[in-house]
């Protein structure tokens, strides 16, 4: 099977680029992996950026000597007689010179489609809104330690397009996805397609949760019945979404036995994916902890099992992968006060998640870039378990209006002051998290370098304190 999917792939897919003009939108890392592949296949690569020249030193730099590079907005002319466009994900696939080069008959396709039409392989592909960087990071731990070849890459941060070399024909690529990734997806396939759950995120980009909740079931369009669709069944949008499969569905479940999928029963994860009723691990031996990590472990354990990944690789990955930097991540402790790095906590649902997951009262830093969705459903939690609320960046005033009266509210400019405001009004036993619910463009370039800032802090803190 894994021959004939990459030989049909080849015929079908081969992207003759060479000599033509092809044109990469957005220029970070997804722009800079698809620039530097089409030039080393012989095609007339121009790069744009609406960010100015100055900005972009670090990427222009690692750009192929002979690549042009327009920067400071896209000029109609830059798309003129363009073979192929590829978009970065940061880049809506709704801005003007884009619609106007599809208008016009251009093919508009997005990095990570490129990426797959030239990495041929088998795939696995996580989307949902929350714990997909866990699971996909999870599933490349199972497989490995099964012994199998494979690569984690896509959202969780490496562009699929970087690792177009010469792979093995038996490479398996486990590729995060996002909902921007999936809008320019054509021919991408993967033999096992994830949905771990949806709730509001990103509606500074969709006009509503439908189109969200539309862009991340694109996952499962180019599926066939001899692939797997792997499901939360206790999320209402995902059962919505998955009402017309192809593929095989493999049901997983927090709170009830499903058929064919996995499972939690008491304190155990069982897989009834081989008929029977194979028990993979008890909760309090896993490596990562919380309610939303075991919603994760199901997933990733489904979709390792249904790929033929061995019983015992599954098992000894669910109890010793211990979880990625910036998710709920511990950083430190001050005279007791436990600091939790949620940087990678960029939407409502996140913090809700996170929050749920402390059993001690918290002090919440949260705010950045808005992503358009209100923060009315955190109220309750607020009340409940969250002492002080620090704010930050631009998204404060719109936080501070929605959930006013819920508990002590503070403002602070910098990332350092909210640290050193919370834990002024923590006391041992208590927990600082960042989770801000929040993206981070409006004071970091990324969620990684706001995370470092929230540790670095805490390490001079500790120093302080010392
Ligand atoms: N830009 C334009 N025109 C526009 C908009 C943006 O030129 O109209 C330019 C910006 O000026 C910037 C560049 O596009 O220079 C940024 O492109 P990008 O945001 O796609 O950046 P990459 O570094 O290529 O990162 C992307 C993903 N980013 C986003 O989806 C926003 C990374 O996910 C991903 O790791 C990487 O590709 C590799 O696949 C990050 C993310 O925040 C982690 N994802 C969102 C999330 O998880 O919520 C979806």
């Amino acid at each position: 099977m894994q021959t004939t999917h990459w030989q049909l792939r080849q015929a079908e897919t081969g992207m003759n680029v060479k000599d033509r003009k092809v044109v990469i939108v957005g220029l970070a890392l997804s722009g800079v992996a698809a620039a530097n592949r089409l030039h080393q296949m012989g095609a007339r690569v121009f790069v744009t950026d609406t960010k100015d020249r100055h900005e972009l030193t670090e990427p222009i730099g690692q750009l192929a000597p002979g690549i042009q590079v327009e920067t400071g907005g896209h000029s109609a002319k830059t798309f003129t007689d363009a073979a192929l466009i590829v978009v970065s994900p940061g880049v809506p696939l709704a801005i003007r010179p884009l619609q106007e080069a599809r208008q016009r008959g251009a093919h508009v396709i997005a990095e990570v489609e490129l990426g797959y039409r030239l990495c041929p392989g088998r795939y696995i592909a996580v989307t949902g809104t929350n714990g997909k960087s866990t699971t996909t990071a999870l599933i490349g731990e199972m497989l490995r330690r099964a012994g199998q070849n494979a690569a984690v890459c896509g959202n969780i941060g490496t562009p699929l397009t970087a690792l177009a070399t010469n792979h093995p024909v038996d490479h398996t690529f486990v590729v995060e996805m996002s909902s921007f990734q999936l809008e320019g997806i054509e021919q991408f396939r993967a033999q096992v397609a994830v949905l771990l759950n949806i709730s509001p995120d990103h509606l500074d980009r969709y006009a509503g949760i439908e189109a969200y909740a539309r862009a991340k079931a694109r996952i499962f369009m180019n599926q066939t019945p001899d692939d797997f669709a792997v499901v939360n069944r206790d999320d209402p949008w995902c059962t919505v979404l998955t009402k017309d499969l192809r593929a095989r569905d493999v049901p997983i479940s927090l709170v009830r036995k499903v058929q064919g999928g996995v499972y939690r029963m008491d304190d155990r994860l069982v897989s009834s994916i081989g008929g029977g009723a194979d028990e993979l691990v008890a909760v309090p031996e896993m490596g990562i902890q919380g309610v939303h990590n075991i919603e994760n472990a199901l997933a990733a354990a489904a979709a390792a099992l249904v790929f033929g990944t061995g019983l015992d690789a599954v098992r000894s990955a669910l109890r010793e992968f211990r979880g990625l930097p910036h998710r709920m991540e511990s950083v430190g402790e001050v005279k007791g006060v436990r600091f939790i790095n949620d940087s990678k906590g960029t939407n409502i649902g996140a913090v809700i998640r996170s929050l749920q997951s402390l059993d001690q009262p918290t002090h919440l830093i949260a705010g950045g870039r808005s992503k358009g969705t209100g923060y009315h459903p955190l109220r309750e939690l607020m009340m409940e378990r969250v002492k002080t609320l620090v704010l930050i960046g631009e998204a404060a005033p719109e936080m501070e209006a929605d959930l006013r009266g819920t508990t002590e509210i503070r403002r602070a400019v910098t990332l350092e002051e909210a640290v050193r405001t919370a834990y002024a009004r923590a006391s041992r036993g208590e927990f600082v998290l960042l989770s801000p619910g929040c993206a981070s463009f409006d004071m970091f370039e990324n969620f990684e370098e706001r995370g470092r800032c929230f540790a670095d802090t805490v390490r001079r803190l500790q120093a302080d304190e010392a």
